[in-house]
């Protein structure tokens, strides 16, 4: 398309993932036509980029999948516990084929800019492939881990050996045998790929910045049992994983972690420990206060320091793999075989906190002290979470306003959905809404059908616009800054609370209040007319 053909569109949806798709599947049932725009070469998002050796999400299968449709979710067979990435992109494009959604679907094209035009009340969208469309709706589903982060040093680009990052990994298989590897980062994405490219590499170097607690992922096959039983009881499933804390039902704890024996206490970590069945989110929900209190936390993080110990035969580096801060309030980590790759001959950890790197050579790495040559370094080092990809388009509200100068001192947001100035403007999982503080397909689902539900109203009320008002977006952001500060969350460093991107403003950019409770909250807005929002004719 040339620059001047403007296309007159219902919405637009911006991103291919799992969200994005269901989103257009919900406009076009409600009659609405609709453009999706995805930079990735294929469907998929987060599954798309993130193909590196070891990729599986760490919510278990069976809770980590749409519940739209109820016949899908009965016909789809899952074959292990935590599914390989290879295997959600599967789903994903079974999806997409049987709900016809690719025809909707630009591949390769980036949106560069969201452009709303008042006298119209339109947005006028712009990619890097030269389309220009007009829309009612504008709908951002960019995901929150979608903007690669590098390390700030010099010399990224001279590197001669192969360079990856985890979130932007070649589609074309890697062959890691016989070649001396360098990992930086030690997050889910490190955590995952470091076994896998030490099984194959002739030698591995591990940077670690910060040790993180790796809990044993007990990944398995599916057993059938269990995915029948949970099949036969679908909907009371989901409709407790939806009232739920983290988007994963638990049993309700009742005590304090010092409330309870350290036999009793311990008998519950160890059992999370051990049992293969456990969720992601298992160990931070035994007691009550494992994420408010920090003689609480400090039991569980004690107890994983132990086993750390017990498995890694060399003391030095099992040291350094001991996590020293509080447990649960980074993302949590599952591994498998985490730390017994540390007793692999040809695998060595090395201190960034002791040596900082300080530059990327033509051979490999240096720190202050030594120089490392590589054949390959593989980036684990995490995103510009939350509003990287928000920001990274440019988003002009009323009167030209940019977001990103609205959001230069943190996020602002009403629920997380839509923002004041930007009318018709809605985010799937943005900032301030529970998003990765849970199962994102859980919180994915809720969005798009509120999202479509207040679509549907405005079209029945004759409404041209639908705007978050300035009061009620200020009140959410304090309110979630306010429950997130009732937390240990902001005493530690993590993309949580933006401290991984240098200038990022360090607030909290998801709301810990639980899917269950903000869901109320999100119905209950919408029951009363859209309280807090405006809407216009
Ligand atoms: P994370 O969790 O942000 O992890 C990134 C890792 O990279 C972490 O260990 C960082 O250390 C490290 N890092 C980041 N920048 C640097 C620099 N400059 N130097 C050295 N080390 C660095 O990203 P992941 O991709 O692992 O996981 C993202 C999410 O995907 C995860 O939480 C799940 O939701 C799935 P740090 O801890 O900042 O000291």
């Amino acid at each position: 398309p040339t620059g001047q053909e403007v296309r007159e569109i219902d919405a637009v949806v911006v991103g291919a993932g799992f969200a994005g798709l269901h989103m257009l599947h919900k406009l076009r049932g409600l009659g609405l036509s609709v453009q999706v725009y995805e930079a990735g070469d294929g469907l998929g998002g987060t599954w798309y980029w993130n193909r590196y050796p070891g990729a599986r999400v760490d919510v278990k299968s069976m809770y980590y999948n749409y519940s739209f449709d109820p016949e899908l979710e009965q016909e789809w067979e899952w074959t292990e516990k935590l599914p390989p990435q290879p295997e959600l992109l599967r789903y994903i494009n079974h999806v997409a084929d049987r709900f016809d959604l690719r025809k909707d679907v630009q591949l390769r094209t980036r949106v560069t800019a969201a452009v709303y035009d008042e006298s119209a009340a339109r947005w006028r969208i712009t990619t890097d492939r030269g389309d220009v469309l007009s829309a009612r709706f504008a709908i951002m589903a960019t995901g929150c881990l979608s903007v690669p982060k590098m390390v700030e040093i010099p010399g990224i680009e001279r590197f001669r050996g192969r360079s990856f990052h985890t979130g932007n990994w070649p589609e074309q298989d890697v062959d890691f045998t016989g070649r001396r590897v360098a990992v930086i980062g030690t997050g889910s994405s490190g955590v995952q790929v470091i076994p896998l490219v030490a099984e194959a590499a002739a030698q591995l170097t591990v940077f670690q910045r910060t040790a993180n607690y790796v809990l044993p992922a007990g990944n398995h096959a599916l057993d059938p049992e269990f995915q029948r039983d949970i099949k036969s009881r679908y909907r009371e499933v989901r409709k407790a994983n939806r009232e739920s804390s983290f988007g994963i039902a638990r049993p309700e704890a009742t005590k304090g972690a010092l409330e309870v024996s350290e036999a009793e206490r311990n008998a519950f970590y160890r059992a999370v420990w051990e049992d293969k069945d456990s969720e992601l989110v298992s160990m931070l929900t035994g007691f009550t206060d494992t994420l408010a209190d920090e003689a609480s936390n400090e039991t569980a993080a004690q107890f994983i320091r132990d086993r750390i110990a017990e498995i890694v035969t060399d003391p030095a580096t099992a040291e350094l793999l001991q996590p020293t801060g509080l447990f649960g309030v980074k993302r949590p980590v599952l591994g498998t075989n985490y730390y017994e790759t540390f007793n692999r001959p040809g695998v060595r950890l090395v201190d960034l906190r002791a040596t900082p790197l300080t530059e990327v050579t033509e051979s490999g790495l240096e720190t202050a002290q030594e120089s490392f040559e590589f054949d390959d370094i593989i980036y684990a080092t995490g995103y510009d979470a939350m509003t990287g990809a928000l920001n990274a388009i440019d988003i002009r509200g009323r009167g030209g306003a940019p977001l990103r100068a609205k959001w230069a001192g943190g996020p602002v947001t009403y629920l997380g959905l839509a923002v004041a100035g930007f009318p018709n403007l809605f985010t799937i999982t943005g900032p301030g809404s529970p998003s990765v503080l849970s199962n994102m397909m859980v919180s994915i689902e809720q969005h798009v059908d509120w999202i479509a539900d207040a679509i549907e109203t405005m079209r029945a009320q004759g409404a041209t616009t639908m705007e978050a008002e300035t009061g009620a977006e200020q009140e959410w952001t304090r309110h979630v800054d306010e429950v997130g500060n009732m937390t240990l969350y902001p005493k530690v460093d993590s993309w949580y609370v933006g401290s991984n991107v240098p200038g990022k403003p360090r607030v909290m950019y998801a709301y810990i209040g639980g899917v269950g409770a903000y869901r109320e909250k999100c119905e209950q807005v919408a029951a009363d007319g859209y309280d807090g929002f405006t809407l216009t004719q």
